[in-house]
């Protein structure tokens, strides 16, 4: 009941294509699942070059961003909406360091990633940056606000 009063973030959670490809969707998106955020958004989905530039447009200098285009637009990604007390923060936690080689084991990409450049999942830094991405990604209709109908034990 304490947490209720704290404020409830939304984040943009996107398994890679290589998540995809590997088989790795049900792990993943598990993970969230259990640790008791709730999914307000699912769909696999072909990016487009465009929204995937813009997505990251704050990377547009660094020298791996055409990489990152190719990497993203490669195949099918599945993008989630999940909502929570703290979740953008939680969130990047479970996910673990940007190089799977110093993620901490027990991570998603501690666990299942080894190159930066193949790290599975993406997860937004900033619950600004949640509320932005999800609006990037979602259109208004894909977007479910439902209540959990058991008793609120995770919350
Ligand atoms: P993400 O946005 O995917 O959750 O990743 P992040 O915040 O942990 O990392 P960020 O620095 O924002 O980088 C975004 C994604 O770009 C790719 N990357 N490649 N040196 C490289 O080749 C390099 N550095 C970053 C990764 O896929 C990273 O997740």
């Amino acid at each position: 009941l304490v947490a209720s009063m704290e404020e409830v973030e939304q984040t943009y959670i996107m398994i890679k294509p290589d998540g995809v490809q590997r088989g790795l969707v049900g792990e993943i998106l598990s993970r969230f699942e259990k640790k008791g955020f709730k999914l307000t958004g699912l769909k696999l989905f072909q990016c487009p070059k465009e929204l995937a530039e813009e997505h990251y447009k704050d990377l547009q200098s660094k020298p791996f961003f055409p990489k990152l285009i190719d990497y993203i637009t490669s195949g099918p990604v599945v993008c989630m909406g999940w909502e929570g007390v703290g979740v953008v923060a939680s969130a990047r936690k479970l996910i673990g360091a940007t190089n799977p080689l110093n993620a901490e084991p027990g991570t998603i990409r501690g666990d299942l990633a080894v190159q930066t450049g193949r790290n599975v999942v993406h997860g937004s830094d900033s619950p600004d940056n949640g509320k932005r991405e999800i609006g990037l990604w979602f259109k208004e209709g894909e977007l479910c606000a439902w209540t959990a109908v058991q008793e609120p034990w995770l919350v």
